[in-house]
């Protein structure tokens, strides 16, 4: 039981989704957790703040560390409970290259998809330009090509056919990208990825309960 563990989270959040899919793969059940809405600004309330002072979700306690960083978080409960659920840092050099590898050029995918997803947000309307958001998309597409064909290369994960650390942190970008409705048929080895992990029980049980009721917009629909 993980009763010494608090998790305050909001749905549809990658960063949140990677502590709850770690919990599930480390059999950590029964957490506290609280579910917060981002609409009613409720990650800037005290209580979030005491835990997280950036007024961001995830905010994880677990006895007394505090780890608001979801990949701090997710090596965390995996050095602290290694022989607990499932190993996710493979033994091999080459899966363990490959995991460490894809786990940090993640954030180049995010950088990129950001840009697309939530430009009219981040730049005030008489600022916008065709040419930036063209450039944007180009980027993005240059950068989901690479990631395509490390996937085409693998029958399963993204370090080879285990399971590891890197599809934890991962695979809720990637899932992200398809809720945003990221073509299908462009982009295969990612939906084939995207698709076969859906089923995994980790990933099932905590799939964001908002994507099942809401649609957001297709914002990546011509990506
Ligand atoms: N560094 C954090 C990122 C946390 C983060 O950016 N959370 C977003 C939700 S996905 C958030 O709380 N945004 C609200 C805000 O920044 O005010 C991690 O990877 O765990």
């Amino acid at each position: 039981m993980a009763k010494d563990m608090t998790l305050l989270w909001g749905a549809g959040s990658p960063p949140c989704w990677r502590i709850q899919i770690m919990l599930e793969e480390k059999q950590l059940k029964g957490y506290n957790q609280k579910l917060l809405s981002f609409e009613k600004m409720e990650h800037k309330s005290q209580e979030v703040l005491d835990m997280n002072p950036r007024g961001q979700l995830p905010a994880f306690k677990c006895g007394k560390h505090i780890l608001n960083e979801s990949f701090a978080a997710c090596f965390f409960l995996e050095n602290q409970y290694k022989s607990q659920g499932n190993k996710l840092i493979p033994d091999s050099s080459e899966a363990q290259a490959l995991m460490y590898q894809r786990m940090f050029e993640v954030f180049t995918l995010i950088e990129k998809m950001v840009a697309v997803i939530y430009y009219n947000l981040r730049v005030p309307e008489g600022e916008r330009h065709d040419s930036a958001v063209q450039r944007n998309r180009e980027a993005l597409i240059t950068e989901l090509k690479l990631w395509e064909g490390y996937l085409k290369k693998t029958d399963c994960c993204l370090a080879g056919q285990e399971f590891t650390l890197a599809d934890v942190l991962v695979y809720p970008v990637i899932a992200y990208m398809f809720h945003y409705q990221l073509c299908s048929e462009r982009y295969p080895a990612l939906a084939k990825y995207y698709n076969s992990l859906k089923e995994r029980p980790s990933i099932k049980a905590t799939w964001p309960p908002s994507w099942i009721t809401f649609i957001d917009p297709d914002v990546l629909k011509t990506i």
